[in-house]
This record gives structure tokens, sequence and C-alpha cells, in this order.
């Protein structure tokens, strides 16, 4: 048999020295493998009867080595208690009687194993001579896979059997009214074309551009090339149904995602499209392919934590675990909505793995930001990671903090209601952004504005709009009865983001609109007019159709699935236009992986029915990837029994 030790060396290009070859570069090839391999058995013979020769020195030779002051190093290459022949002993050299006489019985029997293993070798040496090359493949081929079992053996042996967390309605969804139906049809369709168009032009890249039609990248995946658009998609396609481009998807994480890159990632972004990703793949269809990468690639996010003040840094190197911060933010700091965003799939991945270093990091940014001062009681966007101060003093619900206050809600969700410290500090935080950043325009549009340079900027982002369905879902469980006041709040919300869908050309909201000097809910610089495919408007939609059944919400959100379909279809898929007030508009050419990930999977859920995948069950990361309530009252974090 040929031993596994050799095999990795099959792929290296081994000089020729068949004399049919000429030795000019341009004639020289690359050997076979069962050629490499041949060699390498004569070659690994010879080097044994190499070794075997030094037992053959006479002895004094091998003394004068010892009185070099050696023996430490080289007592080892023939010390028979390493070979398990005589525990307990030792040697101890120029003593004569009996421990000389042992002494000699020792090498005699070393002599008669290395002989014995020589000849071993070279008889095997002439078997696989003997052997065809067909056979000789065959062989290599058979070990190659032995290893890469045990490999797979070992990766899952890391994580340890912890049960299931209670999985409810996770099949179907179906709406049952045949309109509502036929449009949950029809975002399938878009799926599959989004999909498909990706697996023709994109394959593997992060994402797509679909009318160059080629992969595309950015710089939050650093230069990996990770297939983003897979890991974040694939739970969609598990919802819609559509399994045989799941298992395409799988089959590709199976056999190409790897971690091991040189490649300098945003920590946040990683974490909630792959780790989220992989972990809803997970709990939906069971498959422990997704559990052990998702545990692989956490464990490479873990040297960004190494700052002073154990606040990561906002991006780190895969390889060297090497981590800073991006150069734009205030005075290095790291970002709220950035190191506030890992507190979920941070805390299944010491459920899952039973190490609790995940949880304890999620847990030490709690403590660090619970003893900051904040002013007027909000939390600011930056955060320096070496000094443990805030940055410049902005506060937005929108970029730079939006996803830290929905992960201080979802965390007592998650817990089961438990984590009562994260409740809290969501309910001062939302008092204080009421207090402090909502207002109503002159038209009497109710407006999330951000916190800038000591006063309050009357605009508010794309991305705020998921705050709607953020008060709602957070309405039940808030302090002094007021959860009719929260659900009256996100509907407000919601009504103000659709207005700014309504209010363009494309009926496609921007990027950021204002509420000021006569303007309401409009962009008004050129590069805040584009839409690139983004969520959270329908997000919000979704969640206020689940709370309040208020029919607006799906005619809201089927509007915005027409529009896409009408302004942002392209052959090669879907992309992101550059101005949603321009009845010509350009695209910007790249499918975005949370159009995937996001925006389709929350339109499928708005036309479906409640039962699938209820609220009081699943909890939504912030890039749409449902994981289980964790019912930890009787399991422990790694998913032991608690013993009371
Ligand atoms: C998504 O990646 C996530 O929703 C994130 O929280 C912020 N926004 C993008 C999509 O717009």
């Amino acid at each position: 048999m040929t031993s596994p030790a050799l095999l990795p060396i099959s792929g290296r290009r081994i000089p020729t020295l068949n004399p049919g070859f000429s030795s000019f570069p341009h004639h020289r090839a690359t050997l076979r493998l069962s050629e490499k391999f041949i060699l390498l058995l004569i070659l690994s013979a010879f080097i044994t009867l190499c070794f075997g020769a030094f037992f053959f020195l006479p002895d004094s030779s091998k003394h004068k080595r010892f009185d070099l002051g050696l023996e430490d190093v080289l007592i080892p290459h023939i010390d028979p208690i390493k070979e398990g022949k005589h525990p307990g002993g030792h040697i101890i050299h120029g003593q004569g009687g009996h421990d000389e006489h042992r002494h000699r019985e020792d090498e005699e029997h070393l002599r008669n194993k290395i002989r014995a293993d020589h000849e071993r070798a070279l008889e095997e040496a002439k078997e696989k001579l003997k052997k065809s090359r067909e056979e000789l493949r065959a062989e290599i081929q058979t070990e190659k896979n032995k290893v890469a079992q045990d490999l797979k053996k070992k990766d899952s042996k890391l994580l340890p059997p912890v049960p299931m967390p209670k999985l409810v309605g996770i099949h179907d969804g179906d709406p049952g009214d045949p309109d509502v139906k036929e449009k949950r049809d029809k975002i399938r369709e878009m799926m599959k074309h989004a999909w498909d168009s990706y697996r023709q032009y994109g394959w593997g890249h992060n994402e797509l551009k679909p009318l160059a039609k080629k992969g595309h990248s950015t710089n939050i995946f650093g230069n990996s090339q990770m297939g983003a658009t897979i890991v974040d998609a694939l739970d969609s396609l598990y919802i819609m149904g559509l399994r045989d481009e799941f298992k395409d998807g799988q089959e590709w994480i199976e056999k190409n995602l790897d971690f091991s890159v040189n490649a300098e990632v945003s920590v946040f972004e990683v974490n909630i499209r792959f780790i989220g990703g992989l972990l809803a793949s997970y709990y939906l269809s069971g498959q422990e392919v997704f559990k052990v990468k998702a545990a692989q690639l956490a464990e490479k996010l873990l040297p960004a934590f190494n700052t002073p003040t154990g606040i990561p840094w906002a991006m780190v190197n895969l390889k060297s675990g090497v981590g800073r911060n991006w150069g734009w933010a205030s005075a290095g700091s790291s970002i709220l909505s950035e190191f506030g965003t890992l507190h979920m799939e941070f805390v299944h991945m010491s459920y899952l793995t039973g190490n609790p270093a995940y949880y304890n990091k999620v847990m030490h940014i709690r403590k660090q930001l619970q003893k900051m001062d904040r002013p007027n009681g909000l939390y600011p966007n930056y955060l320096n990671p070496r000094t443990g101060r805030w940055g410049q003093h902005h506060t937005s619900v929108g970029g730079l903090g939006d996803s830290f206050y929905e992960y201080l809600l979802k965390a007592w969700l998650m817990s089961d209601k438990t984590d009562i410290e994260a409740r809290k500090m969501y309910d001062e935080a939302i008092e204080a952004i009421e207090k402090h950043l909502i207002r109503k325009s002159n038209g009497g549009l109710t407006f999330i504005g951000e916190w800038k340079n000591g006063h309050l900027e009357r605009k508010m982002g794309h991305l705020t709009c998921f705050a709607g369905g953020m008060f709602a879902l957070g309405a039940d469980g808030s302090q002094g009865d007021k959860a009719g006041h929260y659900l009256q709040l996100g509907a407000e919300i919601a009504h103000t983001c659709h207005e700014s869908y309504d209010r363009t050309v494309l009926k496609l909201g921007p990027e950021a609109f204002k509420f000021d000097s006569g303007l309401e809910a409009v962009a008004v610089r050129q590069n805040e007019k584009y839409y690139i495919l983004r969520p959270e408007v329908i997000e919000t939609y979704w969640y206020m159709w689940r709370f309040t059944h208020d029919p607006k919400y799906r005619q809201w959100g089927w509007e915005a699935a027409q529009a896409i379909e009408k302004y942002c279809r392209v052959s090669g898929g879907f992309s992101g236009v550059k101005d949603v007030y321009s009845s010509s508009p350009t695209f910007d050419d790249v499918q975005q992986s949370f159009f995937l990930a996001e925006t389709l999977k929350y339109l499928y859920l708005l036309f479906s029915s409640d039962d699938f995948l209820p609220l009081d069950s699943w909890v939504f990361n912030t890039e749409a990837h449902p994981l289980p309530v964790l019912h930890l009252a009787n399991t422990t974090l790694s998913g032991n029994r608690v013993t009371r």
C-alpha cells in the first residue's frame, strides 16, 4: 500500500531522469502521476537503506558523536525507549556489565527491524513496478480519497453533537389565495432568473455584473473569490423550493468554499452574509457541511478581536489574522453597526461548537458599551478600539448605526426573551432615538434624521427604512404598555418610505431623501438618487403585514416588485439603477448578493402564509437569514442539558 505520507508530493514537478526527454527547458515535461509515484518509491527505499546503514557502522563512531554532547539530539533516533521497547529504562553509554549487554541486544533488535522494514519496502516497490499504470492510478486515487475522508471526519469531529433547536414552519407557506399565489410564483421566477444568470456568468465569484455578464466583487470581500452570492442566496432557494439550485450551491460549497485565503475581508459583512447564510442553510436543510463551514469561518474571524479593548477591527486578513480599520472612519474607529452586529451569529456559533469564545467576545462588546457615557443617551457611530473612546459624535439609525439597534432587540428575541439586559438596552436606545432623531415633516411624514455636528440633519437613508419593521417587531414586550405606540411608529415609517418610492419616476426608492425647504421624501443630490436593489423598505412592508394584515403592505410590495422587474431586469440578471427620477436610467451593472438573500426573500414571504417561518420561532439576521430561537432554559450554550 502507498504510504499517505507520500501523496502530497504527487503534485510537485520533479526534473526528469528519463533519457528519452531532452533537458532543454522547452522539452522539459512534467512527469505523470504514476511515474512520479514509482520514482518516489525507489527514493524512499533508498533513504530507508541509508538510514539502516547507519546501524551497521562500528559502535565507536557513534560513541564519538555522543561524546560531542549531542546525546539529546541524536539519541532519539535510536532510542529503544521511544520505540516502546523498554519502558522506564535509560541507555547509559560506557558502562559495562548488564546494561551494556542489554544495550547490545536492543541495537541488534533494532537492526533486525530496520532490515526487515527495508526488505519489505523493496518487495513492495518490486510489486508496484509489476502493476499497470491504471492500477497504480486507481491505488493513488483510493489513497487520496481516504485521506480526504479522514480530513473531513477530523473537521466534523470538532463539533460536538448538540440538540437541534425546535424548527417550526419550514415547509411551503402556500398562501391559499390564487391571486397571492400567482404573485409569489412571479417572485420565485425572478429569483430563478437572478440565480441562473449568476450561475451562468458569475459562478464562484462574489457577485455578478449582469450587463457585462461576468463576475464582480467589492472591497468588503477583499480580493477573495468566495462565492458570496451562493452562500447568501442559498436559504432563499431553499425557502422558495428551488431544490435543484440549492443542491448545486451546496455542492459548490462542499468542494470549493475555503477560508484559508490571503484576503482582508469585512468582519461584519462576512459575518452577516457568510456565517448567517451558512447557519440558516444548516438549520433549514440539516446538512452538516454548512455548520462545519460556518465553524471554520467563525474561527478565522476571532483574531479581529485582538485589540486593546476587545472591540474588533472592521477588517481581518483571513490568513494572517491581522486586523485594521477602514481608512475613512473617524480617528481610526471601529463602526457601531459593524461590531454591534455579531451577536446573533456568534451566540449560535457557541451553541453549535461548544466553544464559549464567540459568546464571550460579543458579551464583552456589550459590557464595554454599557460602561460608556452616551451623549443624550445616544450611541455614536464611531468607537476607537485602541482607546475605548467614541470618535465623532455622529448618530444614525441608517448606515453606520442601523443593525446595532436591530441586534439588541433580536438578541432578546433569539434568547426566547430571556436576555432582558439586551431588551433594556434596546428600550433605552429607542427612547433616546425618538426624543432626539424622530420628527414629523411639515407635510406630516414621520422621519428619522441623523445627528451630525451638534444638530439634526433632516435626511433619511433607504437603509434607515428597516426601522419601521424593527419598531413593529419590538412593539410586543416594550415597557409601559407602549406596544400600540411602536406599532404605529412602524406604520408611519413604512408610509414615509413608501412615499420615497412613490415620488420617483421609476417607483423605486432613492438611497437618501430629505425633509427640508419644502422637499419631502425626495433625493436632492445626484449621488443620492440611485437604487441598488436594496431590501429595507420591503423588509418593513413584510413585518408590517405580519403584524397588521393591512392589505396595503402587500400592495406596496407588489408595486416595488413590478418596478424592479420593469427597470432592473436585464437578460443577464438584475441591476441597480443610477437615477430613480429619470425615465431612461442607466444601470450600475451590479447584482448585489443581498438582492437574492433579502429583497426577493422578503417579497416571497410577503406573499406566503404566516405559519411559514413564524416570528415567534425564527429571528431573521440583518441579512434576512432566519435563525431559530434558542430555548436555552433547559440547555446550556453548548447544547448540554442543564443539571439543576
Ligand atoms: C445588507 O447587507 C444588510 O441588510 C445590512 O444590514 C445593511 N444593508 C445591506 C443591504 O442594503
